[in-house]
């Protein structure tokens, strides 16, 4: 009929809806992760945000990177929250007034504001940067956004290689569970045992106002993760203090770095400096990467517990992650191709996206947090990494339960890896950024 618009299809529908939640919330400089749940601006979210926005508005995921790099440290460090100052004090836990940067971070280099947190995430960043810039390289050049980007992402890698290798052997050691951005993966329950908590009843976790108890960390966790950031917090967040309670190299963090120093060489080329020191260095972390954290009895790169100097014998996702790499060794490569379809993560077989760990893990629970669910960035990565890879058809496949899961669960934080059921909060921001990605990505296929 004339004059009637058709209705519009489910990837339509799919899109409008990604571009709303990314609207929604937008905050005017960056972006939340959700409103209630997560009221300020996180760091991986943000790289993860930026990639989805840079189909709205280059100019506004330009924006939401360089928001982040106002708040970088001295020290090079990209903290891993930055507090919105109008938003309460206490709408989240832990707060500005927890984690007091201005003042216990200033010998440290913290910005006097805004507040931030003192620990860090995946360092996703120059990833995004590149992809932003990928988007418009022209207004790119116009504006300078990689020229002003590329000695931030340089100062904040040399933060984690300078200042984070704990282990002595080139890698980068998480000194909290947040920082891998999975923060109770069960890789973490036997470091975390040797942490004190503190007293329950010392502080009021905010986030059980807005989450459902069983899909989030227990109070118990909590109290560990206080006890390791207070501890963090008194040192001044000093990192030469003496060897931290908490130490890991993560395989997905690292994995994370060499994929962004890739993007930072593509980046210095771009913006006239020399790209040879970043090739150099992601050739040094992958055989680094390599020797510390693969192991061929599982197929599957572990954490290493690094006061302990043992591999964590439990199966992350992170441990999938090095897949992104382009010079892994192809046998490699190959194997963990192998254990994504295998039994432990499932895919295409018993499980339709990739699951946080370990299906036939002791710790597994298909709902909470990162103990089993399937998290849309996590996929998102390997969906990148099975094309790079040449798995595209499984690739396809992936993309295609990413798109369907993420609209049908109302751009879920997570879900059920076997049946898409929401999970956690909704109009969460890194899916409504991915899926849209993943779904323009199909429009052009
Ligand atoms: C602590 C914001 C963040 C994500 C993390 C996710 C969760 C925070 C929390 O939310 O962590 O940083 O309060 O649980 O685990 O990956 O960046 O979305």
């Amino acid at each position: 009929m004339t004059g009637t618009r058709p209705e519009p299809g489910p990837r339509e529908r799919l899109e409008q809806g990604a571009r709303r939640v990314l609207r929604d919330n937008w905050t005017g400089s960056s972006t939340v992760p959700s409103h209630g749940l997560y009221p300020h601006q996180w760091s991986w979210d943000s790289a993860f945000i930026a990639i989805g926005l840079r189909h709205l508005s280059v100019r506004r995921a330009q924006r939401e990177l360089e928001t982040l790099f106002t708040a970088q440290w001295g020290d090079g460090r990209i903290p891993h929250i930055v507090f919105n100052p109008a938003v309460p004090r206490d709408a989240y836990f832990p707060g500005p007034d927890f984690w007091r940067s201005s003042t216990a971070g200033a010998a440290a280099g913290a910005p006097a504001h805004p507040e931030t947190s003192g620990i860090v995430q995946p360092p996703v960043h120059a990833l995004a940067a590149l992809l932003v810039h990928r988007a418009d390289p022209t207004a790119s050049a116009r504006h300078g956004f990689l020229a002003r980007a590329y000695p931030r992402l340089t100062a904040w890698h040399g933060y984690l290689l300078r200042a984070r290798d704990r282990g002595g052997h080139g890698l980068v050691s998480a000194v909290h569970p947040w920082e891998p951005g999975m923060d109770n993966s069960p890789c973490w329950d036997a470091p975390l045992a040797r942490v004190t908590p503190v007293p329950p009843g010392t502080f009021h976790r905010a986030d059980l106002d807005h989450g459902a108890a069983a899909d989030r960390p227990t109070d118990l966790d909590y109290g560990r993760y206080v006890r390791l950031a207070t501890d963090y917090r008194d040192s001044g967040y000093r990192d030469e203090a003496a060897e931290p309670a908490f130490a890991v190299e993560d395989p997905g963090v690292n994995a994370l770095l060499i994929a962004s120093e890739h993007a930072l060489a593509e980046i210095a080329s771009a913006a006239g400096a020399d790209p040879a020191p970043h090739r150099a260095r992601a050739a040094r972390l992958t055989t680094a990467l390599v020797d510390r954290l693969w192991s061929p009895a599982t197929g599957l790169f572990l954490c290493r517990d690094v006061p302990a100097d043992t591999l964590v014998p439990e199966l992350s996702a992170a441990g999938l992650l090095p897949l992104l790499l382009p010079d892994l060794p192809p046998v490699i490569a190959r194997t963990l191709v192998r254990t994504l379809h295998g039994e432990h993560f499932g895919l295409g077989r018993t499980t339709r996206l990739v699951p946080s760990y370990d299906l036939r893990g002791p710790a597994f629970d298909p709902s909470r947090y990162w103990r089993g669910p399937a998290w849309f960035n996590v996929n998102w990565l390997l969906e990148r990494a099975l094309r790079l890879h040449g798995e595209t058809a499984a690739a396809d496949t992936l993309r295609t339960t990413v798109l369907e899961w993420a609209a049908a669960s109302g751009f879920a934080e997570y879900v059920d890896p076997y049946t898409g059921r929401a999970r956690g909060t909704t109009s969460f921001s890194w899916t409504a950024a991915l899926a849209l990605d993943l779904a323009l990505a199909e429009a052009r296929a």
